[in-house]
């Protein structure tokens, strides 16, 4: 009989604790402690017993009753709510106040919310990777502000008055003369006017144009690069260019110098890599062409270096300039930018 009371007290008390609502408990105390009920019956038998027996199993039985009676009431309580006391921080941080609260609804053996940890946007990931390439070959970040006169964002880089980036339909205008810069290049005419050569700064930020479709945003990443001492050359830069572009993808990635034109550099260059989905075969990202173009550089125009004071038979200098969504678009395999600026966790956890 004492093995039978062990029994009822192990599915009892496990079943009490498994219930979810107040009609789960209501039907354990029936089966358990109702009229025909397991515990009732062994109660009933116990007149049975041997007189030596007796007293013992009796004393067994209204024990084990009353534990059933108190877990039922214990289980019910939580399920409604749970009295919370302990030791409470008071105002001025020290704990000291005792409190006693009850809070309705709070079951406090659930496990808690995961919380999900946060991290770097993947534009600001590939940014940080960027700069730290340059930052290995001797290049020092500089930073500068995003609300920029026209003198730096376009007179300082020979961008005649009637460019068509000057123009109303890509800049971003907040009077004649102020703008939200459309490139990074304004930090790095600051640097010049501050700093005689030799110098090498990188110029990484948030750049404006009025642009938008799935390759273009109004708001993107830029990061440019300036070198500039005596006997810089364009060898030079075709070395910095081949050495970031083999750290940011495939050590064995195959580049190409195309002439170009900007009217800050001269010769200018637009530089593609070997398409990084098919490698060179043709497919939709590369247009089928097998090159997919990175970057866009050049020698300092020396009418640049005269807005800034800068000796032209002294010195000489190349520049270069990148997009970093198209960067990252291209390392992650994105085919539309938008993705970047949804605020879709979904997304953005996956980097
Ligand atoms: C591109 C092209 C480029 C530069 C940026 C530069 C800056 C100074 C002087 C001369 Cl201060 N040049 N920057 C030069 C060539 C190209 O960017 O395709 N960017 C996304």
């Amino acid at each position: 009989m004492q093995e039978r009371l062990e029994e009822i007290r192990t599915h009892s008390l496990e079943s009490i604790e498994s219930a979810s609502s107040e009609e789960d408990l209501e039907n354990i105390r029936v089966r358990v402690l109702g009229r025909k009920g397991e515990l009732t019956t062994v109660l009933k038998a116990i007149g049975k017993l041997s007189a030596e027996e007796r007293p013992k199993i009796g004393q067994l039985a209204n024990k084990l009753k009353k534990k059933i009676e108190a877990s039922i009431n214990a289980r019910k309580e939580a399920l409604k709510g749970v009295h919370i006391s302990g030791q409470g921080p008071t105002p001025d941080g020290s704990f000291k106040a005792t409190t006693d609260f009850f809070i309705p609804g709070l079951d406090p053996t659930l496990p808690g919310r995961q919380r999900r940890l946060g991290r770097l946007h993947p534009i600001t990931q590939v940014m940080d990777e960027i700069c730290s390439v340059f930052e290995r070959m001797g290049f020092t970040v500089a930073h500068g502000p995003e609300v920029e006169l026209d003198f730096y964002n376009f007179e300082a880089l020979n961008i005649p008055p009637d460019h068509p980036a000057r123009d109303m339909q890509d800049t971003f205008y907040i009077d004649d003369k102020v703008l939200l810069r459309t490139h990074t290049s304004p930090v790095q005419i600051h640097a010049m006017e501050r700093h005689r050569p030799p110098m090498r700064v990188i110029a990484p930020g948030k750049v404006y144009r009025c642009d938008s479709d799935i390759t273009h945003t109004p708001m993107f990443h830029q990061v440019e690069g300036l070198m500039v001492d005596r006997d810089v050359s364009f060898a030079g830069l075709k070395g910095v260019l081949t050495a970031f572009v083999q750290q940011i993808f495939d050590p064995d990635t195959l580049v190409r110098f195309r002439p170009s034109f900007f009217p800050f550099t001269e010769p200018s260059a637009e530089i593609d890599i070997q398409c990084v989905i098919c490698k060179g075969k043709g497919c939709r990202i590369c247009s089928h062409t097998g090159w997919l173009e990175v970057l866009g550089a050049g020698m300092v125009h020396p009418e640049v270096f005269r807005h800034v004071g800068y000796d032209t038979e002294e010195f000489s200098g190349f520049a270069f300039g990148l997009g970093v969504e198209r960067i990252a678009m291209l390392r992650f395999g994105i085919d539309d930018i938008r993705l970047f600026y949804d605020n879709d966790l979904r997304f953005l956890h996956q980097f």
